[in-house]
């Protein structure tokens, strides 16, 4: 099932790439989800490596906003470093890292890592943003929307230089799924760039089927495994209302569901980040608890409510610890 000796994970408090505090909790929030119960009923090894030690928001308080802004840059470009060399490691050892996150610019480390361990990677990227700005571009100034243009090569070149190379995906190896909020600039870029995106309209008049067919396709070919990247805020906001920019419109669970399982039936997965997980604005942590059964569904592992309240209590796997 799974190719890999054993699941890491890691926990990025990082909260510095927005505005909003309790993003740095995703972690937290994400463990007490059950992440590992679910592992465990699954039959997969997998070690907790902790959280990487990360500067919050609001320990930045007394900082002028200036001193603000260039604390944060320096602190994402340290936490960048440490993922970075964390995933790298983790993959090249044989092992698959998952990255419970913090807001999305964690994934300018674990993409890194996951490039500097493979070489030429195939990139997913699921989110209801395309987080192609750049300093230039960027609405808000926020680096959460910047880290799949950093990915390609793009920004401060602080962050595109991560780990000492770039870019850390090719174009053609790219694939945006689920994206709908995009700005003007942001689109530009990526027609630049010839980046496929699927957006939710492309869902609705292909089909979903069709669309992940193509997605693991684009991702796939000639490339030495697949990272993915999975922002919460690219489903609905009345199924995942745990995060930290919610829309209407987003995916429907049968959606997301449909395509965690193609990705885990179809590529040949090296790891991936769980981002943006906000349990203040959760309700009893539920948004969590799906992530955890979406992530399951990547590993080719069915664990919804049915599993947990009929099947995970008696299955024989479940004595072991
Ligand atoms: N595009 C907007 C910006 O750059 C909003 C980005 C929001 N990003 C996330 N992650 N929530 O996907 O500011
Ligand atoms: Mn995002
Ligand atoms: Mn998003
Ligand atoms: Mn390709």
């Amino acid at each position: 099932m799974l190719n890999h000796k054993s699941v890491q994970v890691i926990g990025v408090p990082l909260d510095l790439g927005v505005s909003k505090l309790g993003v740095d909790m995703g972690p937290t929030a994400l463990r007490y989800a059950g992440i590992f119960e679910a592992l465990r009923y699954a039959g997969i090894d997998y070690r907790d490596a902790g959280d990487i030690d990360v500067l919050r928001n609001f320990s930045l308080d007394p900082l002028s906003p200036a001193e603000r802004e260039q604390a944060k840059l320096r602190e994402i470009i340290r936490t960048s470093e440490t993922l970075a060399r964390f995933t790298a490691k983790a993959i090249e050892d044989g092992h698959m890292p998952i990255v419970l996150g913090g807001d999305h610019s964690t994934a300018i480390g674990s993409v890194a890592g996951a490039a500097k361990a493979r070489g030429r990677i195939g990139l997913i990227w699921i989110d209801a943003h395309p987080d192609a700005n750049t300093p230039e571009t960027s609405p808000s100034g926020n680096v959460h929307g910047m880290p799949l243009a950093i990915s390609l090569g793009h920004g401060m070149p602080e962050l595109v230089n991560c780990l000492g190379f770039a870019p850390k995906v090719r174009p053609e190896d790219v694939c945006i799924v689920g994206a709908k909020d995009i700005d003007p600039e942001e689109r530009k870029f990526l027609t630049r760039m010839g980046i496929r995106m699927f957006t939710t309209f492309d869902i609705e008049n292909r089909g979903l089927a069709r669309v992940m067919q193509e997605a693991v396709d684009v991702v796939s070919r000639g490339t030495n495994g697949v990272y993915v990247s999975f922002d919460a805020d690219v489903m609905d906001k009345r199924v995942a209302p745990g995060t930290g920019i919610t829309t209407r419109g987003g995916l429907t669970y049968r959606e997301i569901s449909f395509i965690m399982r193609s990705i885990g039936a179809g590529v040949e997965l090296i790891g991936f980040d769980i981002i943006e997980v906000n349990p203040l604005l959760d309700k009893a942590n539920g948004t969590a608890e799906l992530c955890v059964e979406l992530a399951m569904a990547m590993l080719g592992v069915k664990y919804t409510d049915y599993e947990k309240k009929y099947l995970a209590s008696n299955r024989p796997g479940q004595e072991r610890n």
